[in-house]
């Protein structure tokens, strides 16, 4: 039976790639932070708590010592790194809190892995914020990075580092580019739930409306699960390599806004421009969406979109969820928990 190690199990990935490994009848060990209470609500959605093959293990990543006895303890064959602090806006906020995390994270255990058996397969969650102003367009492997915030700062060290690890010590590294992707189990902090979650309230009548910063920033969106597939595709190969998965799709958060209002049946009218914008219910005429500068970013990545020919071609991997079909799948599951009184 295959063994895998995730760590940061608790969050959107993490959730997603353990149904989807154990599906494969692999035994699963996920880590997650010590707290006073550990929060799995989306491995429940996923009904996983009890599956007698996923286990939930204790682990400070920014310790050494903790990486090198999980990796005694649990003996796998693939570790997948996906703990980070993953909020691109906070990291303005926290640079040096999102250095320690994802940087220590991803250095600990490879060196853990290093010390304790070099033959186990990485996998490092790398993000297309790393090309942050783009240099070419669409973005691949070859594309040059220029990251604009210190999350993306911090995911180009966990990058090197997993390719230096590989080139200096023959060990299996691989590291995914993963442009975004998005789910019902995503955390509301991230634009495309806040816009799911925020609307259906909205809907519901729970809410008047919703506040966002800058709407005309460009986003290749894809579905989670189909991604997690790709994650796994790349520990299965005869050699570690680097890849980006993504839709090869862009579109503005406006426009993310605009097929949400078209799955909830609301009709939207923009009017004004810039931070006075507002977007009106044109039934009521009621302000269903402001622009708050708070959300503005210091430094904005304006446009992303990918290429995964690469993963096409070596991995056989392609994502297949349209936007419009995620998009309502995200506002059906909001909807049913606002009515539910749920607020993950
Ligand atoms: P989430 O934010 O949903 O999950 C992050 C996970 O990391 C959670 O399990 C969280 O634990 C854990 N974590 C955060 N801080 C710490 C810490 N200090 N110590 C231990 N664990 C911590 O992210 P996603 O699932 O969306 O992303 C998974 C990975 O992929 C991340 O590394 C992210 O940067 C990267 N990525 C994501 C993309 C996306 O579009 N989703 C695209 C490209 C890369 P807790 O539940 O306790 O907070
Ligand atoms: P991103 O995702 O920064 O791309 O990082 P996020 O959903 O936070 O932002 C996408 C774009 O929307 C704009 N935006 C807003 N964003 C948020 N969060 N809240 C708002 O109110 C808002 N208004 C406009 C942002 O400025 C941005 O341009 C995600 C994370 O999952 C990372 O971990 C991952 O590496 C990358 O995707 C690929």
């Amino acid at each position: 039976m295959k063994t895998a190690v995730i760590t940061g199990i608790t969050g959107q990935d993490g959730a997603y790639l353990a149904r989807f490994l154990l599906k494969k009848d692999y035994q699963v060990y996920g880590t997650c932070r010590r707290t006073s209470s550990v929060n799995l609500w989306r491995l429940q959605e996923l009904c996983l708590t009890d599956h007698p093959q996923l286990h939930i293990v204790d682990y400070d990543l920014t310790d050494l010592s903790s990486a090198i006895r999980l990796l005694e303890t649990t003996q796998p064959g693939e570790v997948y790194n996906l703990a980070a602090q993953s909020f691109v806006g906070l990291s303005f906020d926290q640079p040096v809190a999102t250095t320690k995390i994802n940087c220590l994270g991803s250095l600990n255990i490879l060196e853990a892995i290093r010390m304790v058996n070099p033959k186990i397969r990485f996998y490092q969650a790398s993000s297309s914020e790393m090309f942050g102003k783009v240099q070419s367009v669409p973005q691949n492997e070859e594309t040059p990075f220029y990251p604009r915030s210190p999350y993306g700062v911090s995911k180009l060290f966990g990058h090197w580092m997993t390719i230096n690890y590989r080139e200096s010590y023959n060990m299996f590294g691989a590291s995914g580019i993963l442009f975004n992707h998005e789910s019902p189990l995503r955390g509301r902090e991230f634009v495309t739930r806040k816009i799911t979650d925020g609307l259906a309230r909205v809907k519901l009548g729970e809410q008047t409306h919703i506040e966002l910063g800058n709407l005309d920033a460009k986003r290749d969106w894809g579905f989670a699960g189909d991604y997690v597939e790709g994650m796994h595709a790349m520990l299965q190969l005869d050699d570690p390599d680097t890849f980006v998965l993504a839709t090869g799709r862009t579109e503005r958060v406006r426009d993310f806004v605009e097929m949400t209002c078209k799955a909830l049946d609301i009709d939207i009218a923009w009017e004004g421009a810039g931070k006075e914008e507002k977007g009106l219910d044109t039934k009521t005429g009621a302000t269903i969406v402001k622009i708050n500068p708070h959300f503005y970013r210091p430094a904005e990545v304006d446009l992303l979109i990918g290429d995964a020919e690469k993963a096409k071609a070596k991995l056989g991997w392609r994502a297949t969820t349209p936007l419009e079909e995620l998009c309502a799948m995200m506002v059906e599951s909001d909807l049913r928990r606002v009515k539910n009184g749920n607020s993950f």
